[in-house]
């Protein structure tokens, strides 16, 4: 794509264009694209043009020709509304692959320009906003991620701040309570938040549902505070500059602003928020901000102005570069890479000395239990792994000996106790993993993957690296009951496009799905693991990751196959009994693992015909049936469960809601009758 990079005139002065002028730009360019468009959002880009000019011209450290720099300060733009805001600024600031062409197409299929602003859509954006709340969530996490790698590679090579705009509607969202509070918790200094205070949303006036004194909500919990005019440049670039002198606390700059600021009848009102102006209002916008230019022009000294302001970190890039190359290969890959060639085979033989060992000593283990004995394996060879719960570390085995904690101020550790914050944990983990240089795990029992789910959407949607550790998989979590028990998780998270469900059935399966998981560089995963113990099923050394087929026979019918029986998790042993039961009477059954259905949906169609088979089948998983048809096929038959839990011991649920061997068989000689 071309750029339309103007060369900066040497020998004939441009004027330099005021900061006001500079920020009629971003409020132009907004308006006629939304314009354009015929649809989105031109009132904040509007509202927060002055502040975006003072950040973007003043603090950001940021090379548009170097957008993957590690160590650019973040700009989140959490209320994502407002992309027109940040692709603005990109285009104006010098990214190549931001030129006016793709401001034009704003909204188009296939432009760089979505509704939202989309992580990988154009360099610059940094993580996926729209749902309000999230980037605020994930801003936390890259500034957390900062300080952890600023431990390890020091000020020369980590060194920078993130900053998050956040509109009132982000502050209104749950998330942002548990995002706040974490950040005040940790004293993330290297934060800043810059809150559009412009008391409107789409209802109206926010008087209509909010009176929070959002000051006073920061600053309960550790949070520098400021309130600024937000069209006042100066006082903007004084907020900032007192936020970045307070290391040991976060900091909230609240910005005073009108919303759709420049409009003449429209500013202030929620009619700027989410509609184009039409032509008459934008016509009287233009006079009132004198900017007499044509739709999408900007003028040469602005332009040049702001090209400016985006060549100022070159030399500090520069800089950068020298001082990354005195790290050995290994170490510099990793700053960005967490899982490079020389960590990937570090994990592949410590997946593999944990299968054998789980092989030898057959032991019956819950899977979550599994999983903390792999990560003992584990956290001595990948560096880059950052592992965390959401206050359930010794339920969900999250944490091992070798870990030390990440606490206020004290980033030298590994583990992150995300309290009882499960949204603001998931937002982080993206957050972690967007920053680029650590792999995020965290847990909570599968059934508050509810309380992840937004963010696990997100993780999917980035294409992240995020893993989730989601013990207490079923009703076989026993006496908690049913508002502990998932029935329909599983289901809702396999609806979830490019997520890995992963639902081991014992510890060597669990260290197989360990590895997938950390080896799937653009998919995040869910390791669906058990509160009981389950048996050893894979007895055999198997050097092969069987997992990473999704599916695979674990055991072959002695013969040609009258029934197959599918299982998973902690429900492939009773799929395994069921076929001694059924040999005792003579009928041929093969029992197939389907330890991750998205990966065996991946496989050749051979594959999963030859695992399938054509004999009638049963599946059986404590859980909703819903999704099971595809598998089973016609004539089949489900074990699960369709209905909500109970409160009992395990294995008197199981026995209550029909969820037995015996069961399996007799289904299975249902099935093969019905066939006959
Ligand atoms: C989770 C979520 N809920 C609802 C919306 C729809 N929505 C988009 S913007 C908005 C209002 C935001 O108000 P504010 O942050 O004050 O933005 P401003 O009006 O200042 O642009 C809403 C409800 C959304 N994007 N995300």
């Amino acid at each position: 794509m071309s750029s339309t990079r103007p060369a900066l005139i040497q020998d004939q002065p441009v004027p330099e264009a005021s900061p006001f002028e500079m920020a009629n730009a971003i409020r132009a360019l907004a308006m006629d694209a939304v314009q354009r468009a015929d649809s989105g959002h031109p009132g904040m880009p509007m509202g927060m043009a002055d502040v975006a000019t003072v950040l973007f011209t003043r603090f950001l450290k940021f090379d548009p020709n170097h957008p993957k720099w590690p160590d650019r300060d973040r700009f989140v733009l959490s209320a994502g509304h407002g992309s027109m805001l940040l692709y603005a600024l990109l285009y104006l600031t010098g990214y190549p692959d931001m030129d006016i062409e793709q401001l034009k197409a704003f909204r188009q299929l296939g432009s760089r320009t979505p509704g939202h602003p989309e992580f990988g859509h154009a360099p610059g954006i940094e993580t996926t906003t729209g749902p309000l709340g999230q980037g605020l969530g994930n801003a936390v996490g890259m500034a957390l991620a900062e300080r952890i790698l600023n431990r390890r590679y020091g000020d020369d090579l980590v060194d920078h701040y993130t900053y998050c705009l956040v509109g009132d509607g982000c502050l209104m969202e749950g998330i942002s309570q548990e995002a706040i509070s974490l950040a005040g918790h940790l004293k993330l200094g290297r934060l800043i938040v810059l809150f559009d205070d412009n008391h409107i949303s789409i209802d109206g006036p926010t008087d209509l549902s909010v009176s929070d004194d959002q000051i006073e909500r920061f600053r309960a919990s550790n949070w520098h505070t400021a309130r600024v005019d937000g069209h006042d440049a100066e006082a903007v670039a004084l907020a900032i500059e007192n936020a970045k002198s307070v290391t040991d606390r976060p900091s909230l700059i609240a910005c005073r602003t009108v919303i759709g600021f420049g409009a003449p009848s429209k500013a202030g009102t929620a009619a700027t928020h989410g509609s184009p102006l039409g032509e008459e209002e934008i016509k009287g916008a233009r006079e009132r901000l004198n900017w007499p230019y044509a739709p999408f022009e900007v003028p040469e000294h602005i332009l040049a102005s702001w090209r400016e302001a985006g060549e100022r970190h070159h030399a500090t890039y520069e800089a950068w570069t020298k001082a990354a190359s005195r790290l050995d290969a290994p170490a510099r890959s990793a700053l960005t890479d967490p899982i490079n060639a020389e960590v990937t085979s570090r994990i592949e033989a410590a997946i593999s000395a944990a299968k054998s060992a789980f092989s030898q000593e057959g032991a019956k283990l819950a899977t979550r239990q599994s999983s903390q004995k792999v990560l003992e394996k584990l956290v001595p060879v990948v560096p880059g792994l950052v592992g965390g719960s959401a206050d359930l570390t010794g339920s969900n085995g999250t944490l091992t000996k070798l870990h030390s904690l990440i606490k206020p101020g004290e980033f030298g550790g590994t583990y992150i106790h995300y309290g009882v914050r499960e949204h603001g944990m998931a937002a982080a983990m993206n957050g972690l993993a967007l920053h680029g240089g650590i792999v995020p795990y965290g847990g909570t029992f599968l059934v508050f993957s509810d309380y992840c789910r937004p963010s696990i959407r997100l993780s999917a949607l980035m294409g992240q690296r995020v893993i989730y550790v989601m013990t207490h998989d079923s009703i076989g979590l026993g006496e908690d009951g049913p508002t502990h028990q998932p029935v329909e998780q599983l289901a809702a998270l396999r609806a979830m496009p490019n997520l890995n469900v992963m639902r081991p059935a014992d510890s060597v399966e669990c260290a197989e799905c360990w590895e997938i998981a950390l080896l799937a560089k653009s998919t995040p995963s869910i390791l669906a693991l058990t509160r009981q113990g389950v048996p050893l099923l894979r007895k055999a050394d198997s050097k092969e990751n069987l997992s990473a087929r999704g599916a695979y026979v674990l055991i072959e019918a002695a013969g040609k196959r009258d029934v197959t029986l599918l299982g998973t998790g902690s429900e492939l042993a009773l799929a395994v009994e069921a076929a001694g039961k059924l040999a005792e009477q003579g009928l041929k059954a093969a029992v197939v693992a389907m330890p991750c259905w998205e990966l065996f949906e991946a496989q050749p169609e051979a594959y999963r015909n030859e695992v399938l088979g054509s004999a009638p089948r049963v599946a059986v998983e404590a859980a909703s049936e819903f999704g099971w048809a595809k598998w089973i096929g016609a004539g089949g038959a489900f074990i699960g469960m369709h209905g909500f839990g109970a409160s009992a011991p395990a294995q008197d649920l199981y026995k209550h809601f029909g969820i037995t061997a015996e069961a399996v068989a007799s289904a299975a000689k249902d099935v093969i009758a019905r066939k006959k």
